[in-house]
């Protein structure tokens, strides 16, 4: 059994019981050492061999001209054994399955960068309004690849807001973050937003209803890598049909502006 594996173990009441009052949790140095060197090799490798060959609406750059401007990266597990293998055994559906409380299927592994200069933040949003589920039970677990202070863009969550409810969304014009709060700013928001700095392995799982958010990166030397896995809770059903129809209009909106 790996550290991650038996510290969820030990810790399993305690993270169930935050999750479900705070929206999330967060647990520093889960990958550490070794484990977190092979992650992060394992990475590189995807962006060095697979992304070139990837087509333009599953890998994201700030600027498509200029490669080094990577921002996004989805699907990474349907298309690499490593991350295939991650999402399917392990401490990361363990974790899902421990804070949802129910058993899960593995959905999708994403890559999130903020490149240096250009990095622009992420709206504020809730992941279930992508998700199309019902009942709205799914988590992300989000794992910082590298240190990140507040001026990369740390990722900040509204403590609690998972339990009220989906909030309005619409179109954003970031790239990746199709969909935005348009009635973020309440009081209760702006009071419960927290700011996570992590260190690299520092893992935060958040439940599809948690406003989150996180500044751009006003650095001129630092990236801020980032992955996001998904599990939906087994109860939930998908409705395929809307979701299939607003990827492809998606994508079509993306083409002709021309940022994919
Ligand atoms: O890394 C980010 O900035 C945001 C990630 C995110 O929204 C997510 O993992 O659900």
């Amino acid at each position: 059994m790996s550290y991650s594996t038996a510290y969820l173990g030990k810790h399993a009441d305690r993270l169930a019981q935050a999750f479900h009052l705070n929206g999330y949790v967060s647990i520093p140095g889960f990958y550490t050492g070794k484990e977190l060197e092979i992650l992060i090799e394992a990475k590189d490798r995807f962006i060095r061999e697979i992304v070139p060959h990837m087509p333009a609406s599953d890998a994201y750059y700030e600027d498509k001209a200029d490669r080094s401007t990577l921002k996004q990266i989805k699907n990474i597990c349907k298309r690499d054994a490593y991350f295939e293998e991650m999402m399917a055994d392990g401490p990361l559906p363990m974790l899902a399955r421990i804070v949802l409380r129910e058993d899960v299927n593995p959905i999708n592994m994403q890559y999130f960068n903020k490149p240096p200069n250009v990095g622009q933040p992420t709206p504020p949003h809730q992941d279930g309004f992508y998700f199309h589920l019902t009942p709205n039970h799914a988590v992300t677990i989000w794992i910082a690849l590298e240190d990140i202070e507040p001026e990369q863009g740390c990722v900040k969550y509204v403590q609690g807001s998972h339990r009220h409810g989906m909030r309005w969304h619409g179109r954003t014009e970031t790239l990746g973050f199709s969909q935005g709060m348009l009635d973020f700013g309440t009081e209760q928001d702006l009071t419960n937003l927290l700011s996570h700095p992590c260190k690299a392995g520092h893992l935060i799982a958040h439940h599809s209803l948690t406003i989150h958010m996180a500044d751009g990166n006003s650095t001129s030397d630092r990236t801020r890598q980032a992955l996001g896995a998904v599990f939906y809770a087994d109860a939930c059903k998908v409705n395929e049909k809307t979701k299939t129809a607003y990827q492809a209009q998606l994508n079509a909106d993306l083409a002709n502006s021309g940022k994919i």
